[in-house]
């Protein structure tokens, strides 16, 4: 059902947002603010943020109930949610025609001025977040701290911070492509969203995005997929359960 067909920008909306979650939300208004035109397309009736988005941005226009092929075939580029599934046939469309498709993770680098902490990991990536965000307030260093535990990542952008520390998932991985990282941790990996991977290997290889890049990669030596492959991406530190090797 479309809720919303226009927007008073007056053309049509070139960039399309999928998936009106917390994430999808916070692009909306990321994208507002900055006068970029912007449409929303959700497969649920209701979906999370409407009540927001109607109360903020009344003019967005919002379409719901269902991906909506016309507000796909006008836009120039998708900014798709994290739990919306790239496979998805009318993306892999989008995709096929050469419109651009990224997610908030890569709006967000495009504008970042600070360095970022990127970690990922099928387990434990909150926690490590959480304790380096506290590691760096402790050290008196303006930290931004959020991504996939919560806070979403357009929302920590602030010229104040001097560094964001970022917990990544694998799906907001998938569409990020200007990663540099100061440094990049992958703690650890198990089969993990299989649902969403057509197999292990992919959900491994959209993890390892990470390092893509990366100043310095942070590995799991006991862990032989998540610290394969790092050589030449930059300096390389280690950590073990065990006995410490050399590097
Ligand atoms: N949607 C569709 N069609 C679909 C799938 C979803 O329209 O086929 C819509 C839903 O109707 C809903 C919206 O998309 O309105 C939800 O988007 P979303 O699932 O991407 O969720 P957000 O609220 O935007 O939250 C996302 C992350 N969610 C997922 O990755 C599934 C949050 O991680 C993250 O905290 C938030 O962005 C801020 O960055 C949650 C998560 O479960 C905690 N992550 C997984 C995990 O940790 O294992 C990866």
């Amino acid at each position: 059902m479309a809720i919303g067909t226009t927007t008073s920008q007056g053309t049509a909306p070139r960039t399309l947002v999928v998936g009106l979650g917390v994430s999808g939300l916070a692009t909306v208004r990321y994208l507002a603010a900055n006068g970029v035109p912007v449409a929303v397309s959700d497969t649920r009736d209701q979906p999370p943020g409407l009540e927001e988005l109607r109360r903020e941005l009344p003019d967005v226009a919002l379409f719901t109930g269902g991906f909506d092929a016309d507000a796909f075939a006008t836009a120039e580029r998708l900014v798709v949610s994290p739990g919306v599934p790239l496979r998805t046939p009318i993306i892999q469309e989008a995709i096929a025609r050469g419109v651009e498709v990224i997610g908030d993770v890569e709006l967000f680098l495009r504008e970042a001025k600070a360095p970022v902490v990127a970690i990922t990991g099928s387990n434990g990536k909150s926690t490590v977040t959480t304790l380096l965000g506290e590691m760096a307030m402790a050290a008196g260093i303006h930290a931004g701290v959020g991504g996939n535990l919560g806070k979403p990542v357009l929302e920590l952008l602030d010229d104040k911070v001097e560094l964001y520390i970022l917990e990544l998932s694998s799906f907001q991985l998938e569409t990020t492509f200007s990663l540099r990282a100061r440094a990049a941790v992958i703690l650890n990996l198990c089969e993990d969203h299989m649902d969403r991977y057509e197999s292990y290997d992919d959900y491994v290889a959209a993890k390892r995005v990470i390092y893509r890049h990366a100043e310095c990669t942070v590995v799991n030596r006991d862990d032989e997929l998540a610290s394969a492959q790092t050589e030449g991406i930059g300096k390389c530190i280690g950590f073990t359960m065990h006995a410490p090797q050399d590097g």
